[in-house]
């Protein structure tokens, strides 16, 4: 189905910490029709790779063979301890009349066959491995020179995600961030504001990692995120989320290190209850999560957002109180809200991961932000 994608327009910049500002804010959706998106991005075939078959007779196993011919190597199925799921000797092993490798049993929106070819990326954190029994979350990193994300905000947001209070078919719980960081030395500019500035930034940045192996990597099923200066015309804000009209590979996530580092850290109390400063790589660690929350689909301080709730990632903070709460969850001690003491870093509430579109991620394989319940983003 083809239909009209939404195009995104600035929201108003959230001012908060009296004229210290750092809006977290993107873009504000109009009333928009949704594309339905192919779960399975279309990718059916089995396509046998190689045709190295393994030596007959056992002895050494070949880390290639693929005995049903689907395309997944027999350890790679086998790994999954699921042979109800992934059987080496059925090229459909639930019998539904889908192939195993177009099957995407945890529902995070890549096909088995992704999943396998995804793990030929350099990610951070490096390991485990995308699993097809767990969901996983692609991350394509570009940065502008001397905006990268310190690896530990990384770090953070990745703990953020596999703290997800959501179940998995083997059992576990979460969700694993693959960032794949790609260009990192961009020369710095600064955005004028303009979207078609900032959308062909996009598209000349986008996922083109191509190795040339089979099966192909998912990058169509990446979210893009650029670390970036900052923009000009509205220089206190700290990041936001593009959507292009039509084009996918035109929408992606900014995050402004330069509005981040000139307004943090911040946030300290002096006074009882004293209260630590947000740091620069907190802010940034949470702004990355906070941007990506947008990009599965999520919208702010609503039920669109998870609940009207301060501890939750996906809350736009108005004063250094709330931001206290969102990032290092004072006063809270209950998981599913977000943030707690006990942790004392940012998490999405219990109903935000609930909210999560996995298939229906902005990234360069989905264009429009959805407005289905006709919320504001
Ligand atoms: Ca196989
Ligand atoms: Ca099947
Ligand atoms: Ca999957
Ligand atoms: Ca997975
Ligand atoms: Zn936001």
């Amino acid at each position: 189905m083809r239909a009209s994608p939404v195009r995104l327009v600035s929201s108003p910049v959230l001012a908060w910490l009296a004229g210290l500002a750092v809006a977290l804010l993107v873009a504000a959706c109009g009333p928009g029709t949704i594309e339905e998106i192919d779960p399975d991005g279309g990718q059916t075939d089995g396509g046998h790779d190689g045709g190295d078959a393994g030596p007959d007779g056992g002895g050494d196993i070949d880390p290639n063979q693929d005995s049903d011919g689907d395309g997944l190597p027999d350890v790679w199925e086998l790994s999954a301890g699921d042979k109800a799921r992934l059987d080496p000797n059925k090229r459909d092993s639930d019998g539904d009349g889908t192939p195993d490798g177009a099957e995407d049993y945890d529902g995070d929106g890549l096909s088995n066959l992704e999943e396998l070819a995804a793990a030929r990326f350099t990610a951070i954190p490096a390991e485990p491995p995308p699993h097809p029994l767990r969901r996983d979350l692609l991350i394509e990193l570009d940065s502008m020179s001397g905006r990268a994300p310190e690896e530990e905000a990384l770090l953070m947001a990745a703990r953020a995600f596999a703290a997800l209070s959501l179940q998995n078919p083997d059992g576990s719980s979460g969700v694993q961030l693959h960032v794949v960081p790609d260009e990192r030395d961009l020369p710095a500019q600064e955005f004028d504001g303009s979207f078609e500035q900032r959308w062909a930034y996009l598209a000349a940045h986008g996922p083109e990692m191509n190795d040339g192996l089979s099966p192909p990597l998912p990058l169509r099923k990446m979210v893009h995120v650029m670390a970036v200066a900052r923009r000009a015309d509205i220089p206190d804000r700290g990041g936001e989320v593009v959507a292009a009209d039509s084009d996918p590979e035109q929408a992606g996530v900014f995050i402004y290190r330069d509005v981040i580092e000139a307004n943090f850290p911040a946030c300290e109390r002096t006074m009882p209850p004293l209260l630590p400063a947000i740091t620069v790589l907190e802010m940034t660690g949470s702004t990355l999560i906070h941007e990506v929350g947008h990009t599965l689909q999520l919208g702010h301080d609503t039920a669109a957002g998870g609940g009207v709730n301060s501890y939750n990632i996906m809350a736009v903070p108005g004063s250094c109180g709330e931001a206290q709460m969102r990032t290092h969850g004072a006063d809270n001690h209950d998981p599913d809200q977000g943030a707690t003491e006990e942790t004392g870093e940012p998490r999405f509430s219990a109903p935000a991961a609930q909210l999560m579109r996995w298939t229906r991620k902005l990234s360069v394989e989905t264009a429009a932000m959805e407005d289905e319940d006709g919320y504001e983003m």
